[in-house]
This record gives C-alpha cells, sequence and structure tokens, in this order.
C-alpha cells in the first residue's frame, strides 16, 4: 500500500536527509505552486548557500553525458550534487561513470547526489518557477553544487540564466559551426565555452570561438574560456572543473556573486507576483464574464478581441476602486 505523508512528517524526514522526503517535496512544489509558501516556512536560513551552475546547449551535444562525469568528479571531492535536468529528449542514463553509484532512478543509493528531470510543460506558473523551487530544496537539503540542464537559447533560457552563477555553453564539432555560435547571441551568454565529443574534431570551431572571445566587448573583467572534452571518456572535464572554480573566485571577488545572487531573487519576486496578480485577475473575472467576451467575439468577429478585452480589464479597476474607498 502507498503511504501518504503529511508535510510536517517529510519536512522532518527530509531535515533528516531522507531523499524519498526530498523526492516527495519536489513534487509538490512542481505541481503545486502554492505549496511552497508551506513548506518553506519550515526553513531558516542558516543553511550556506549552493553554487549554482547552469549547463546549455543544443539537443544531444552531450549535456547530461557531461554532467554524469562533471557530478561523479565532484562526488569524488566529497561534494553533493542536486541535478535539474530540463526537457531532456533523452532520458538521464546515470551514465557508464556514475554506474552503480547513480542509476536512472531519481533516488539514487549515493546520498550525496540527486537528479530530477522536468518537462518544460504543464508546470503552474512556468518551468522557471520549478527551477526555482527545486533549486531552493536543494538548498535547504545541503547541496554544495547545484546542476541545472537546458536546452538551446529562448525565453526558458534566459530565465535559466537569471537563476545561474556560471553558464556553460556546450557545442559539437560537425554542424554548421559558425552558425551554431553565432545562434541567438550565444555569445553573450557563456561563462565558459565547451565544444564536446573532441574525439569527432572540433579544433575549427575553438578557434572561431576564440576569435569572436578575443573581439567581444569584456565588461565583467571575466574572458569566457574556449574548452575541449570528451564526456564519454571525461577527458577535459579537469580543466572545466578548473574554470567552473576560476570563474566562481572571480565572481566572489568581484562581488558580481553578489549581484547575481540578488538578482536571482529580484527575479524570482517578479515571477511570484507576476503569478500572484494573474490569480487575483482570474478571480475577479467571473466564468459568465468569461463565456459573454467569448461569445461576443464569436458573434461580433474576432477583431473586437481587443475592445472587449480592455473594458473587462476597465472594469475590474472600477470593481476593485469601490472595494477599496469601503
Ligand atoms: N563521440 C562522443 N559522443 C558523445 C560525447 N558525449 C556524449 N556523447 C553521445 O552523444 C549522445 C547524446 O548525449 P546526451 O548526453 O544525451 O546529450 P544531451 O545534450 O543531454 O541531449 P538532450 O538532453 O537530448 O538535449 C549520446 O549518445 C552520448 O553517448 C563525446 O564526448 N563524444
Ligand atoms: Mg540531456
Amino acid at each position: 500500500m502507498r503511504k501518504t505523508y503529511d508535510i510536517e512528517t517529510l519536512i522532518q524526514n527530509f531535515k533528516n536527509k531522507d531523499k524519498v522526503a526530498l523526492a516527495k517535496l519536489i513534487t509538490l512544489v512542481e505541481n503545486e505552486p502554492d505549496k511552497a509558501l508551506e513548506i518553506f516556512k519550515h526553513f531558516d536560513n542558516s543553511d550556506k548557500d549552493s553554487y549554482i551552475i547552469g549547463i546549455t546547449g543544443s539537443p544531444g551535444v552531450g549535456k547530461s553525458t557531461l554532467i554524469n562525469i562533471l557530478a561523479k568528479q565532484l562526488l569524488d571531492e566529497g561534494k553533493s550534487v542536486g541535478v535539474i535536468s530540463v526537457d531532456p529528449s533523452s532520458p538521464f542514463s546515470g551514465g557508464a561513470f556514475l554506474g552503480d553509484r547513480v542509476r536512472m532512478t531519481e533516488v539514487s543509493l549515493d546520498p550525496n547526489i540527486f537528479i530530477r528531470s522536468l518537462a518544460s510543460r504543464g508546470h503552474g506558473g512556468g518551468i522557471s518557477r520549478a527551477v526555482f523551487d527545486i533549486s531552493l530544496l536543494y538548498e535547504a537539503f545541503g547541496m554544495d553544487v547545484i546542476i541545472i540542464e537546458t536546452v538551446g537559447v529562448g525565453q526558458s533560457e534566459v530565465d535559466i540564466y537569471n537563476l545561474t552563477y556560471t553558464t556553460v555553453v556546450i557545442m559539437v564539432p560537425g554542424y554548421g559551426d559558425s552558425i551554431q555560435i553565432q545562434k541567438a547571441g550565444i555569445i553573450e551568454v557563456g561563462d565558459i565555452y565547451v565544444v564536446n565529443k573532441k574525439d569527432l574534431g572540433g579544433e575549427d570551431i575553438v578557434v572561431q570561438l576564440e576569435m569572436m572571445l578575443d573581439d567581444a566587448t569584456v565588461q565583467t573583467g571575466w574572458r569566457p574560456p574556449a574548452l575541449m572534452t570528451n564526456s564519454i571518456s571525461g577527458e577535459g572535464i579537469d580543466k572545466l572543473v578548473e574554470k567552473i572554480l576560476e570563474h566562481k573566485n572571480h565572481l566572489e571577488l568581484s562581488e558580481a556573486l553578489k549581484k547575481k545572487k540578488k538578482n536571482r531573487f529580484e527575479y524570482k519576486i517578479r515571477n511570484l507576483l507576476t503569478y500572484k496578480v494573474g490569480k487575483v485577475l482570474e478571480s475577479l473575472i467571473s466564468e459568465e464574464e468569461r463565456e459573454k467576451i467569448s461569445n461576443s467575439i464569436l458573434e461580433g468577429g474576432k477583431y473586437k478581441i481587443y475592445d472587449l478585452v480592455h473594458d473587462l480589464f476597465r472594469n475590474i479597476k472600477f470593481e476593485k476602486k469601490k472595494e477599496s474607498s469601503k
């Protein structure tokens, strides 16, 4: 029989480092955003912050494979790692490296790693909300490092960029190298560039990258390095770890880490407010009103939609004014 838990018990187990409780709390915040309030009030701010790394790149460039081996290295150094993999088209295999330490299951036997995959759709309040809340749970769990895997560029990418401290952009040799580099301003988002699958070549793309990075204006005092890795053999991973640490030190020394942390919370505050305002708006418009305007649109033509929504909005403000003048 399946056991159900109340939040108090879950939190207690979570604080005793029970990964089943971690998994259940993640599922709760993922599916029911409003539960976050109830959950996070049980934590104080005594834990140390985790270091948050974003790993991004087109589908199939080897992000998950690289994260496996990176995580393995961090675990060997005695660190604990929480992974959030957004919209994985290929499942997290656990890789040959983590072998029996980390299997395909989300709750592995190793107490120091936890991997969670998220589909990018179907989350109340959006993917970045879920990523933020899961990161917060990982921090409360005491993870030293959090790694977030995301695909490509686009809105979710911008979102993730706001939630991480070091962004690693991964490319591969072969498909339209210069296009890969130029795509959607990729040169602006990376703190570290990695050309993975170095067993298949890629020296030329590194040369191109280096040229573009030389040309780019460096305002932060950090000139992003371009590295080559083979995530299957592990070649180049040491160097990647070294560069991540260097970037972390750079951020700490320049006070930029503080700014990034502040930005992360400001971003979350905006998201939360948008979510709350959305809820208030929804509660102010009745099902009948909604029905009325969709019927008017159907009858009166779709071009009236702006007028109708504008009127609807004006009426909401009117209602609110009446209420506050009470
Ligand atoms: N030859 C070679 N293959 C690699 C390397 N790294 C990863 N691969 C392979 O590339 C394929 C895709 O790897 P994944 O780690 O799933 O790539 P991903 O970027 O996470 O993919 P998505 O999550 O689907 O976007 C797998 O078959 C890996 O075994 C590498 O360094 N060299
Ligand atoms: Mg993947």
